[in-house]
């Protein structure tokens, strides 16, 4: 890889299938960029045991993703992927972050409030600490750019935080990365509650990269719109939120505008309007599909991938973990 690209590095937790807020929001931008990048994705497998998995899902989700990260367009060759688990340097460098990082930071972080409502019964020191790892996934690397969906941003800026922090004690250790967030896709909404999120912890608003044509079709047809009969297809984010998702998700698809996709709608309904938008994700995510399903066969390969792209990895992050500790005064001889 050539020194002078920019760097770029991102990484997805595999504690449920990707969906298509996954792909719209994160991988295809990803895909779309590895000619004018170095880059770096991995499988975030460290961070999903904040939250309790099952083992034996845990693996074979980690490297299903694998397999759709590489169908999704990420080429091996241009791109260097891994599990996050390979690389032991990330829990390395989160220790020593975990001590330039304030208590009080960590309490406002989003993510946070959220996973720990939502988990009682289990808030621990992971799911509190979640951030530092995460600062220590992108601060190895010094990346330039970190490509996220919008509710990562204030984790990116988190790690900003820490990375001028101990810059402004030990001098020029880190780059301050940017987070980079595409405007198309940036947040796509559930299919069943238009208000929230597409998320894999809800299967019926969410329609996964694997899914069947018909149950694709299926997930679009009981999508949640509004009873308006005059003029249905329309923009209105506000008024008609499951309306703009969809079409957010048509636009982001066909590269049509707004404007263009009420023209193509005009006087027709959402009998009309929903198979449609169903059939641009069909037709997206086919030919994704069939080629992970190839991959997912080709153990061998996949098994070359990850090693060899934790490898690389380690390369890399093994210096700026060589600089740090030297920097906070480990002895290495
Ligand atoms: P969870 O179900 O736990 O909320 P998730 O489905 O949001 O998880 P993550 O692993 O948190 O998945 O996200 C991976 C990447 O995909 C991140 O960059 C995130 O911002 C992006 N992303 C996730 N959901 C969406 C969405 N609905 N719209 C756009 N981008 C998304
Ligand atoms: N927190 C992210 C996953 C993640 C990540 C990262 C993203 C872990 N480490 C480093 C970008 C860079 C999430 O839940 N989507």
């Amino acid at each position: 890889m050539e020194e002078s690209k920019k760097r770029m590095l991102s990484g997805i937790q595999p504690s449920g299938d990707l969906h298509l807020g996954n792909y719209l929001g994160a991988i295809k931008n990803w895909a779309d960029r590895a000619q004018d990048y170095e880059c770096y994705y991995f499988m975030a497998d460290m961070h999903t045991i904040t939250v309790r998995q099952e083992p034996a899902e845990l693996r074979r989700r980690s490297l299903n993703q694998l397999a759709q990260y590489i169908a999704c367009g990420l080429d091996p060759e241009k791109n260097v992927l891994f599990l996050q688990s390979h690389v032991p340097a990330h829990t390395q460098l989160s220790w020593v972050l975990n001590c330039y990082t304030m208590f009080g930071e960590l309490s406002r972080m989003t993510q946070f409030k959220d996973k720990s409502s939502k988990y009682k019964d289990n808030i621990n020191a992971g799911l509190f600490t979640y951030p530092v790892l995460m600062a220590s996934d992108i601060l190895l690397y010094q990346p330039d750019y970190v490509p996220v969906g919008e509710d990562q941003k204030q984790h990116v800026e988190l790690t900003r935080d820490i990375a001028q922090r101990f810059n402004s004690i030990y001098g020029e250790v880190f780059k301050i990365p940017e987070p980079l967030i595409s405007k198309a896709g940036a947040r796509i909404y559930s299919l069943s509650s238009p208000g929230d999120k597409m998320s894999k912890s809800d299967p019926n608003g969410c329609v996964f990269i694997m899914d069947d044509d018909d149950t694709i079709m299926r997930k679009f047809k009981k999508a949640v719109t509004d009873s308006d009969t005059e003029n249905p297809i329309r923009y209105d984010k506000e008024n008609k939120p499951g309306v703009a998702n969809l079409m957010n998700i048509y636009s982001t698809l066909t590269g049509r505008s707004f404007e263009e996709i009420e023209n193509e709608f005009a006087g027709k309904g959402y009998g009309a309007f929903k198979p449609a938008v169903a059939e641009v994700v069909i037709e997206t995510l086919r030919p994704v599909k069939s080629e992970a399903e190839r991959l997912i066969k080709d153990k061998a390969y996949l098994d070359s991938v990850y090693k060899d792209g934790a490898e690389r990895a380690a390369y890399v992050a093994n210096k700026t973990l060589r600089k740090v500790y030297k920097k906070v005064g480990f002895y290495q001889g």
